[in-house]
């Protein structure tokens, strides 16, 4: 064993931190979305959310995360091109406050889009 592969190998370890760290944009490394304990049957919905400061992919995953983690929530979908976010869950817990309080804990801004032809805004 040759004193190079090792520190080589080291090396290659910092790398994929530093790599790690500068992949979540904004810093923060979101919550672990808890499993959700009770599931409700028929009770999906979906909400769309026009989301304000999203950048790069990386804020794409910080507002998903911060979605995931709410009660309620079965599945986010995040597109960065169209800047909306659509949670689809429970819609007894995930109320419109809970979502937007999620998404500027997160650093951006949400309000309900207007899903039907009136695009009140
Ligand atoms: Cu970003």
């Amino acid at each position: 064993m040759s004193h190079h592969q090792r520190w080589l190998a080291l090396t290659a370890v910092a790398i994929a931190l530093a790599g790690l760290v500068v992949a979540g944009c904004s810093g923060r490394s979101g919550d672990e979305p808890s499993p959700g304990a009770d599931t409700t049957e028929g009770g999906e919905h979906q909400q769309v959310f026009a989301i304000e400061g999203m950048t790069c992919e990386g804020c794409v995953s910080t507002v998903t995360m911060a979605l995931k983690g709410l009660p309620g929530v079965e599945s986010v979908q995040v597109s960065l091109a169209h800047k909306q976010a659509t949670v689809t869950g429970d819609p007894q817990k995930v109320t419109e406050q809970a979502v937007i309080a999620a998404v500027e804990e997160a650093g951006y801004k949400a309000q309900p889009a207007a899903t039907g032809a009136d695009g009140t805004r």
